[in-house]
């Protein structure tokens, strides 16, 4: 099978009883990711970031590059189980919580079904995706956009001031 390339964006903004705060989550998050076929590449550092909706509640954001031979439906499925190991409560959109995994960007280009969109529609609008993003994977071109993610986030530190609230640590 050959292996595919995945970024994968992790958020979360709220404590978990044994791995401790948001930014301990993602760092468990990034353990409990490797598996017999799901291989680490590179991970960002984790950035403290703003919240974007109505929680109030400040997010730990990284993003980790792994390779793998799953398709993307296998992969998002395997996503939802480390969510829900983390105690992810579903049904509660854009509600804290303590672990959220996204599928970014696919070697194999785009993806659409019901369940899954890649790239995730979201993610050029997002400082706190497009700057862990920029660490570990500048040059990946995204496919829709046509630019490099390091283009990407240029254009949207031009398009409104840098959030001074998103600093690394
Ligand atoms: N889904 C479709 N495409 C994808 C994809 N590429 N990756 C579907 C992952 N999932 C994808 O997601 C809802 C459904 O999206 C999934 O069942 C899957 O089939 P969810 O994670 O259960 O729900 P959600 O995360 O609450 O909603 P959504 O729309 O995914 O929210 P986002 O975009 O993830 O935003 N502020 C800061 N600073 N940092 C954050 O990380 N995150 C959010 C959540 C809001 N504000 C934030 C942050
Ligand atoms: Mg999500």
């Amino acid at each position: 099978m050959p292996l595919a390339l995945y970024a994968i964006g992790l958020g979360s903004n709220r404590r978990h009883g044994r791995f401790g705060d948001p930014r301990q989550v993602l760092m468990a998050a990034l353990t409990a990711l490797e598996s017999d076929d799901i291989e680490p590449v590179d991970a960002s550092p984790i950035i403290a970031s703003a919240p974007l909706g109505p929680s109030r509640r400040r997010y730990a954001n990284a993003v980790a590059l792994v390779a793998s031979p799953l398709r993307p439906p296998e992969m998002l499925e395997r996503l939802q189980a480390i969510e829900a190991a983390f105690g992810r409560r579903t049904g509660q959109r854009w509600s804290a919580r303590t672990l959220d995994l996204d599928i970014l960007l696919w070697s194999g280009g785009s993806w659409s079904d019901p369940a899954l969109t890649i790239p995730h529609p979201a993610m050029t609008e997002r400082d706190f995706v497009l700057g862990p993003l920029s660490a570990v994977a500048p040059q990946w071109r995204h496919p829709i956009a046509a630019r490099s993610i390091r283009q990407l986030a240029v254009q949207l530190n031009r398009a409104k001031p840098v959030d001074r609230n998103a600093q690394a640590h």
